[in-house]
């Protein structure tokens, strides 16, 4: 037991501090991020902590973490297609694995393994690509059989009797799960610490520029003059853009997700099948924590629906017939903005002073952490670290795409 807790224990009872203040609006900032998600927050924190850049705006129009960063299923991982993927990706997992020292603040990160089922020879293909990248950029994942799949998960049906039988599976020890919340609170928290200013409530009603660059932002309590605003939303990244006139290739869709109620453990490792579009996890509190790939249409709406639940059931109890009594918690939406190839775009825009952190799709969570980062040292310094270089918006015009799909969660 840690020395903090035990004099906590011993002091009694005591109201607990709000762990961020309420600041007034200022008039003016140097940055102003909207968006008071984890990708948000992890940009001031380090622009405050590596830059001493701490004259900052974190604008988010209801409460920290209501978007993407609370509603994913918290899965952590850098078992990518695309040398860029993985490397960006891995650089991630390494601040994750840091990060409760760092922000000295328990995020729960738990690296239990994270399993992708391949069902089929094609996938079991993929898997050894995929397998085979990763270990070129350091990354730890090899293909595993049915014989190490079953000590891994041993309740896990791996006869031949579901309709696609398990046939091998992509194993990468480093991933894991995570309290999203927690990683929310510990950079808002820290970068409140550092002088940020972080502003719920607060609603982006318009960017203002001139002569194609940014001068200020309009909101619901008043206007902000600055020369730099990131866009660091998930689900409104192409309304944000439209007010500078950006247009992005994004397509936003809701993606849905459910939780059990509380088991005694049993899962200890993420399971993913791409073939029957599912994930799977269990979390500390004992539940099952499941999702599967994004609804078939594009939409704001974040409603939650009874044909995805049953869809989800159907698929996992092909795997897991033992869960079929297990009753469902509760069930939620977010929204995702897809992108044509799968991978986020960061950076510069042809707007000057409107940077972009979007595009994130079912993937974003994991990324909060180096998405920041180097955002972070982008505006600071002007330029685009090589890390996040290949995910910059004119990729698109220069045909670059970083194709991912096949390694983006479940088959969409
Ligand atoms: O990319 O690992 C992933 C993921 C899990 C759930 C949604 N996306």
């Amino acid at each position: 037991m840690s020395i903090k807790l035990l004099k906590q224990g011993l002091n009694g009872h005591k109201p607990l501090e709000p762990m961020w203040r309420q600041q007034p609006l200022k008039d003016s900032y140097d940055v102003v991020i909207i968006g008071g998600g984890a990708h948000g927050l992890a940009c001031a924190y380090y622009l405050a902590k590596h830059h001493k850049i701490t004259n900052v705006a974190v604008l988010e129009k209801a409460y920290l973490g209501s978007g993407g960063s609370g509603r994913n299923t918290a899965i952590i991982r850098s078992n990518y297609l695309t040398p860029e993927g993985i490397l960006f990706y891995d650089e991630s997992v390494k601040l994750y694995e840091d990060m409760a020292e760092e922000l000295d603040f328990n995020v729960m990160f738990s690296q239990r393994g994270h399993l992708t089922l391949a069902h089929t020879d094609a996938s079991l293909r993929t898997m050894r690509w995929r397998a085979e990248v990763n270990q070129i950029q350091g990354v730890n994942s090899r293909v595993i059989y049915p014989d190490e799949i079953k000590k891994l998960a041993p309740f896990m049906d791996l006869s031949d009797y579901p309709r696609y039988p398990v046939m091998g599976a992509l194993y990468h020890p480093p991933g894991g799960i995570i309290r999203h919340d927690a990683v929310v609170w510990g950079y808002a928290r820290d970068a409140d610490k550092r002088g940020v200013h972080l502003h719920q409530k607060t609603e982006v009603t318009g960017i203002e520029t001139e002569n194609n660059r940014v001068v200020g932002v309009k909101t619901n309590r008043g206007a902000i003059k600055t020369g730099v605003v990131l866009n660091a939303t998930a689900g409104w990244a192409s309304l944000i853009a439209n007010m500078v006139g950006l247009k992005l290739p994004i397509e936003t869709r809701p993606l849905q997700a459910c939780v059990t109620e509380p088991l005694k453990p049993f899962l200890d490792v993420v399971v993913v099948s791409g073939t029957l579009h599912f994930y799977l996890s269990q979390s500390d509190r004992g539940e099952l924590v499941m999702g599967a790939e994004v609804d078939p249409f594009t939409s704001y709406s974040m409603d939650s629906t009874l044909n995805f639940v049953e869809g989800l059931a159907g698929h996992v109890l092909e795997l897991f017939p033992s869960l079929a009594k297990v009753r469902l918690m509760r069930q939620w939406a977010g929204l995702c903005d897809m992108t044509p190839d799968y991978s986020p775009i960061m950076g510069f825009t042809p707007v000057d002073g409107f940077l972009v952190d979007v595009g994130w799709g079912t993937y974003g969570f994991k990324a909060s952490p180096v998405s920041g980062k180097r955002m972070a040292e982008l505006i600071a310094t002007n330029r685009t670290p090589d890390l996040i270089a290949p995910f910059s918006y004119d990729r698109f015009i220069k045909g670059k795409l970083v194709g991912e799909k096949g390694a983006a969660s479940v088959g969409h």
